[in-house]
């Protein structure tokens, strides 16, 4: 009976949020708006994502005979090209006909514009921190709202090309005086974040949200253009079999690190050693390392003393889901979520993972000081 139900009582993303909502009367439903525009978002992002590979092929194999027209009763514009008999209505794939060669960055900057256009004009917004814009865009006072949003609009973006799993993350802030916006509204410790997720755009669409009560993962179903609640509660095992770092970095390691590292293929206490997976890309990282248990690791290292991920967008929504999901988050120093950045695009060293795992890294670091 439950999977009957679960076939035909479908739980979109946006009913779990009314729900969650639900407890508490106050909220006049801003955040279901929010976050509707994020998910809309998310949805671009994916369907480019898909067409990618699919505009490059195309772009090559009509490289010195497109032809653009307009056809009339589209409101796309039509590529025609020759000798191929094929018109291409799809004003992405348009989009990279025109702009061949440059793929990897357009989709980038693609994905950021729809993402900053979809959270300013939800009107539920004050503050925009992206990874892909230098400085913090401050909405038009008409248009503000009370939520301050940090994301990466498309991580992993050295992964594109090949068409292996990128990633939207996404963290959110509520601000104090809505009339007095700061940079201090978003230069918090990531404690006062109010939600977090990431959108990973793999062999399936599937958003990870959190809204400080549980872990919850959402798949998109194409034919519905939705995201239906797949994993409930997700939890991540108290300790994981599964190591994930990138291991080119070894030579610069600190003394902490490296040892770990060390136990996870040399372990002493009998204990057989832990499987490496690394696909340098966070989300797809972070996804596995939630569902199946297990650490993630970007350190410090002696060319890089602050790691390589930012933590507003990337340190602060990843730690924030793995504690929502049972896990823990360190930076080598202390708990990820109490570091409070000093500028927008700051890093730090980030441990995430199974509670375990973490609790080891966290004695061997304290142990070096
Ligand atoms: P990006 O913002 O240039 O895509 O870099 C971020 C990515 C993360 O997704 C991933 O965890 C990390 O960089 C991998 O870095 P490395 O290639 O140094 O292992
Ligand atoms: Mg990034």
């Amino acid at each position: 009976h439950a999977a009957e139900a679960q076939r035909t009582d479908l739980m979109t993303i946006t009913r779990h949020v009314l729900n969650e909502q639900g407890r508490h009367p106050e909220s006049r439903g801003d955040f279901t708006i929010l976050l509707s525009h994020i998910v809309l978002g998310c949805k671009f992002v994916a369907s480019a994502v898909n067409k990618a590979g699919l505009a490059k092929l195309v772009g090559l194999a009509g490289e010195t005979n497109v032809q653009a027209s307009t056809a009339k009763h589209h409101h796309a514009r039509a590529f025609t090209i020759t000798g191929c008999r094929s018109v291409i209505t799809d004003p992405f794939v348009a989009f990279h006909l025109q702009t061949r060669g440059e793929e990897q960055k357009k989709l980038d900057v693609l994905s950021n514009e729809v993402f900053v256009k979809a959270l300013v004009s939800s009107g539920r917004t004050c503050v925009l921190v992206s990874e892909e814009n230098e400085e913090a865009i401050f909405v038009d006072p008409a248009l503000r709202g009370k939520y301050c949003v940090c994301f990466d609009p498309l991580d992993g973006s050295s992964n594109i090309d090949c068409g292996v799993s990128i990633g939207t993350i996404f963290g959110i802030y509520m601000i104090k005086d809505k009339d007095n916006v700061t940079l201090g509204d978003v230069l918090q410790p990531g404690t006062n974040m109010l939600a977090a997720g990431y959108c990973m755009y793999g062999s399936s669409c599937t958003l990870v949200l959190s809204t400080g009560n549980g872990v919850n993962g959402f798949t998109l179903d194409p034919s519905l253009g939705e995201f239906i609640l797949t994993h409930p509660n997700i939890k991540i095992p108290k300790k994981g079999k599964i190591y994930s770092v990138n291991e080119g970095n070894a030579k610069n390691w600190d003394a902490p690190t490296a040892k770990y590292v060390e136990k996870c293929k040399y372990p002493q206490d009998g204990s057989s050693p832990k499987s490496l997976r690394y696909i340098g890309s966070m989300v797809a990282d972070v996804h596995r390392t939630l569902l199946y248990g297990g650490i993630f690791l970007y350190p410090a290292d002696q060319k890089s003393p602050n790691g390589k991920l930012r933590v507003l967008y990337e340190v602060f929504p990843m730690s924030f889901l793995m504690e929502q999901a049972g896990g823990q988050a360190f930076t080598g120093k202390h708990r990820a979520l109490e570091h409070a950045p000093a500028k927008l695009h700051d890093r730090s060293p980030i441990f995430l993972g199974s509670c375990d795992d973490v609790e080891e890294i966290k004695a061997l670091y304290a142990s070096e000081s």
